[in-house]
């Protein structure tokens, strides 16, 4: 059984105002492509096809003309979209009875019955080009552990019932295991959850899992778990090769994984190697517009206090006129600048000597925010006229 396993695409991801409908879309006829010749058996998205729950018209218009243009390309292909934690479960499902008829499931929640889970509408049978059952795939959206403990052990039981044939056995989760690598350190990768590969149960010969974007196979398992990663970069500290991936799967043999990269047209970047200061930035990408060009772009410099005032305006510019995309600054604090001196621990006696504004200000350097000109106008009129600073 060939199976295409993909996940975590965010259509309708807004990068720093920017709308990527036109890279959703060029990866999205990649996949057509890559559908057309390999031919799977079998497709499957493990979770967060969307990047918010209620995605713009135009988003779930790119979402459903694509699902139907990659079904046509291989008519027997069964497909199966599961959500992820970014996705709406009962939106997903809006459509299901009618994707049902493009041979597409789409499986958003958990079916449950009065003692415990319905397995039925989780297992999903792939046919070949005579409609013979080739194998089994589990299907298992995002949910909380909590709420279902007994959810995956109940879908591994349900697959050894049905599958008497003893063919192959797929299962798609969207969830962190231990032993993956996260390769980011995006706020939604401080929050993860990791579970023990031994939860999702003993049934199958490949585990197609999404939520995690750095592709990879997991150590020891024989090939069999594997993340595809995110097609396309979702954030600026996505800088990997990005793709999906093509595996083979039989009885008692490791499954053949191949990858098939997928080209951003506009990719996200961060300039220069090294951060350097905001002026020396600046003329860098001036004389590198090629660095620059159908690019999103983040700057990174080096600062001993503010960001100088227009710094995001010039940066704008610079990057328009050399048909790039300014996005943010990567700032990194100079040592021995007043700042990095504000950010060390202050111990409880230090912290009662601080005026309401040192507080403010700390806070706010903390968190980079100071770096917008705003921000540090209203501390320095705080800092004027604040009775504390008058004591
Ligand atoms: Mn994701």
């Amino acid at each position: 059984m060939k199976i295409m396993h993909t996940s975590d695409w965010h259509l309708g991801n807004i990068i720093y105002g920017y709308e990527r409908l036109e890279d959703e879309s060029n990866f999205l006829l990649q996949l057509k492509q890559a559908v057309i010749e390999q031919q799977p058996d079998c497709m499957i998205v493990s979770g967060d096809v969307f990047n918010i729950c209620s995605p713009s018209a135009a988003v779930r218009k790119l979402y459903t003309d694509s699902m139907l243009a990659i079904q046509q390309a291989a008519p027997h292909m069964t497909t199966i979209v599961t959500a992820g934690n970014h996705d709406s479960p009962s939106k997903l499902e809006i459509d299901s009875s009618l994707w049902k008829h493009f041979n597409l499931h789409a499986v958003g929640s958990i079916a449950k019955t009065q003692d415990g889970i319905d397995t039925e509408k989780h297992i999903i049978a792939v046919k070949d080009k005579n409609a013979k059952t080739i194998g089994y795939v589990a299907a298992a959206p995002h949910f909380y552990k909590r709420n279902y403990p007994q959810f995956f052990e109940a879908l591994s039981e349900g697959i050894k019932q049905i599958n008497k044939e003893n063919l192959p056995a797929v299962l798609s989760a969207h969830l962190a295991v231990t032993g993956s690598e996260v390769k980011s350190n995006s706020i939604h990768v401080q929050d993860m959850e990791f579970e023990d590969v031994s939860l999702l149960g003993d049934a199958y010969d490949y585990i197609a899992l999404g939520h995690i974007h750095f592709p990879q196979t997991l150590q020891g398992c024989n090939k069999k778990i594997r993340y595809s990663g995110s097609p396309i970069e979702v954030s600026f500290n996505e800088q990997y090769k990005h793709g999906i991936t093509v595996a083979d799967i039989s009885k008692d043999l490791p499954p053949q994984i191949t990858t098939i990269e997928i080209h951003d047209n506009h990719p996200l970047v961060t300039l220069p190697d090294k951060p350097d200061s905001v002026e020396n930035v600046f003329l860098y990408i001036e004389q590198h517009p090629e660095l620059i060009k159908d690019k999103y772009i983040r700057l990174s410099v080096e600062v001993d206090n503010y960001l100088p005032p227009m710094s995001k305006d010039r940066a704008n510019e610079l990057c328009n006129k050399m048909h790039g995309r300014f996005c943010t600054f990567d700032i990194h604090r100079s040592e021995n600048n007043t700042a990095s001196q504000e950010n060390k621990t202050v111990t409880c006696e230090e912290f009662k000597k601080l005026s309401p504004v040192e507080v403010a200000t700390n806070y706010l350097l903390q968190r980079n925010a100071e770096t917008d000109p705003e921000f540090a106008s209203m501390i320095k009129f705080a800092s004027e006229y604040s009775p504390d600073q008058e004591q």
